[in-house]
């Protein structure tokens, strides 16, 4: 096939690219329908994707990833950037002249016996002022489907890319086939000790080897979007973060934006497609991981969604907890590593149906109740198993998810998942301190990354996501705030996790965090007192809308209550945290530390 690009330096990385991993075939992806269904059927031709029953799930398929590959590795995860220094405590770091010399032997003919790739596409509406154009190349069809569906993907791009800038994306599954070999219906990867998610800062290039999963293989999604763009925002003057994005209206036609940062599987995609249990407010999603922002003409901040689609955790979601997110799911979809029921179509625990039995992610018959040889339940879905869906899907997907300049935030929210201490909400009582709480955020372990146990700190929920030095990430917030003035966001602090002595979550939350939202929108509208506590304001007795909602008088107490000796608890882990940041610790975060210990007595 001859290039549709004249872009010469495109042309030489492909040329180069092809040279090194030596594929059967080179393939130009044009992102048709046609393109997709013609590497989707291939799939299920060789067992690798499962077609799900056309009637209850159009157009869907199923995958099983390798056991070994299931969740993004951060141990094998790097920036690999000229200085040390320059990675950071937060990341793993190898000298870029080295890391290219193992990946270049390991890249030496991994593609043999398989088709190589090239997909252009563009993250943010193609051609938007806050958008930018990345080609991933790789050897796997499932990465050319779902970037389908997650980006923007195609010959528009190449014509807007022209003969302009591109972020270079390299990446194999790490596993060339012999003459005659074949996968088997075998899903492809390399082991945990070959696998390598590079970064090259100074390049603005990604080399990602071995895993053909989710953020490890994306190559759009938190390589490019968080650990290269957050990079990119610091030299330039914006931002790049782990943050859904939300449209409020209020019962008066106010609209108010707000961007939330949670860690990974802590809530994100649940709350960007909310719905309000309170009467009269409206919740429209625009994104539910990543925001791109940027300072407008009128000196507030705009932010996009740089991504297409949702690649949100299934299990949990159901009717009840996220009814959007199940509606988005309904068809054109993909899913990974979940249940293959007996009549075709997609099951995960905490769906919320009954399911009667299928096919286990791990490809065994399975039924529910089943239990080890310790007798523990097992699972049918993996607990990072995953849909990729279209965002358009989404019912309640904002009119302007796409406007290319973005929509002006109001409101920046953080949070993790805390059983504990954290109550439900406070606020911020400047934009420094907002940096203090974003910056101290710390959250319980989930499946979504595959080496982290028991309580983490996840400043911005970006820990495993910025690129470059944590203390210089920390010192761009407060530059963004000296820059944003009295037009920055507001900032606040949730918790949705908290439990009690006997592990019952103690605040309803999903559709009811509109409750909290709203108590936010009113304060930035200075329509509420708040009371002023050591960690910040906290909504007065009565100005939490609790209308309709059957909360006993002391599980509320506890959601908002401020423990102080609970807190003093955990200085010494604060100090300890930032200490760990090193001596790029900016003065302004410790004079956050000692206000905050002065506050706390
Ligand atoms: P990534 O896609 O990994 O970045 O994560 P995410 O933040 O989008 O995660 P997601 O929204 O998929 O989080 C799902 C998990 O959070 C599920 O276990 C949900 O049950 C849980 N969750 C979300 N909102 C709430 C809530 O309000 N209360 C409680 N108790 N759990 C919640
Ligand atoms: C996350 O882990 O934060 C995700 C999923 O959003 S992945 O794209 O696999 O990183
Ligand atoms: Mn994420």
């Amino acid at each position: 096939m001859s290039a549709p690009t004249k872009n010469k330096k495109l042309l030489a990385w492909v040329e180069e690219i092809t040279a090194l991993c030596k594929p059967d075939a080179v393939v130009w992806c044009d992102g048709s329908k046609a393109e997709y269904d013609t590497l989707m059927q291939g799939m299920v031709d060789s067992g690798l994707a499962t077609k799900l029953d056309e009637a209850k799930r159009p157009n869907s398929f199923h995958f099983r990833s390798d056991p070994s590959d299931v969740a993004r590795v951060e141990n094998r995860t790097y920036i690999a950037s000229l200085k040390e220094e320059d990675a950071g405590p937060t990341n793993n770091w190898i000298d870029p002249a080295e890391l290219k010399k193992t990946m270049t032997a390991l890249y030496d003919g991994c593609m043999k016996g398989r088709t190589m790739y090239v997909i252009p596409f563009s993250m943010g509406p193609v051609g938007g002022p806050i958008s930018k154009i990345g080609i991933e190349i790789t050897d796997s069809a499932y990465v050319v489907c779902n970037m389908h569906i997650m980006t923007r993907v195609g010959t528009k791009v190449l014509e807007t890319l022209g003969d302009g800038e591109f972020i270079p994306c390299l990446h194999s599954v790490g596993k060339p086939l012999a003459p005659g070999e074949s996968d088997n219906g075998q899903w492809p990867c390399a082991p945990l000790d070959k696998k390598y998610i590079a970064h090259f800062p100074e390049e603005n290039l990604i080399w990602s080897y071995g895993s053909g999963y989710g953020g490890n293989a994306l190559l759009g999604k938190k390589c490019l979007a968080l650990r290269i763009a957050s990079n990119m925002a610091r030299n330039e003057g914006w931002m790049a973060e782990h943050m859904l994005i939300l449209r409020l209206t209020s019962p008066e036609g106010k609209q108010f934006h707000i961007a939330a940062a949670f860690p990974s599987a802590c809530g994100k995609t649940n709350l960007a497609m909310l719905q309000p249990t309170i009467a009269g407010w409206k919740c429209e999603c625009i994104g539910d991981d990543i925001s791109w922002m940027k300072i407008g003409p009128d000196g507030r901040l705009y932010a996009i969604n740089p991504e297409a689609g949702f690649f949100g955790v299934a299990p949990g979601t159901s009717a009840a907890s996220n009814p959007m997110a199940l509606a988005s799911v309904r068809a054109n979809s993909i899913f990974t590593n979940c249940v293959v029921t007996d009549d075709n179509d997609i099951w995960w625990e905490d769906m919320g149906v009954e399911c009667s039995g299928g096919t286990d992610w791990k490809g065994k018959p399975w039924k529910p109740g089943m239990v080890d040889a310790e007798g523990n339940k097992i699972k049918g879905a993996h607990p990072n198993a995953r849909f990729t869906a279209p965002a358009a899907q989404c019912p309640v997907v904002c009119p302007d998810w796409e406007a290319p300049q973005g929509v002006a935030i109001d409101i920046f929210v953080f949070g993790g998942r805390r059983t504990k201490v954290m109550p439900l909400v406070h606020q911020a009582y400047s934009w420094d301190q907002g940096v203090y709480m974003g910056a101290t955020a710390a959250s319980e372990a989930t499946a979504a990354a595959l080496d982290v146990k028991g309580l983490r700190r996840d400043p911005m929920a970006m820990k495993p996501f910025i690129g470059y030095h944590v203390g210089d990430y920390f010192a761009h917030w407060f530059a963004m705030g000296d820059k944003l003035g009295d037009k920055a966001p507001k900032c606040f602090y949730v918790n949705w996790f908290r439990k009690n002595d006997s592990g019952k979550w103690l605040w309803p939350g999903f559709g009811d965090n509109s409750r909290v939202l709203k108590w936010m929108c009113e304060r930035v509208e200075g329509k509420v007192e708040a009371v002023e506590t050591p960690i910040g304001f906290m909504p007065k007795a009565g100005d939490l809308d609790l209308t309709g909602l059957d909360i006993p008088a002391e599980d509320l107490a506890e959601l908002l209550k401020v423990d102080v000796s609970a807190f003093k608890a955990e200085f010494e882990d604060l100090d300890s945290y930032m200490g760990s940041v090193g001596s790029k610790l900016p003065e302004r975060m410790k004079a956050q530390v000692a206000a905050y210990k002065q506050r706390l007595g």
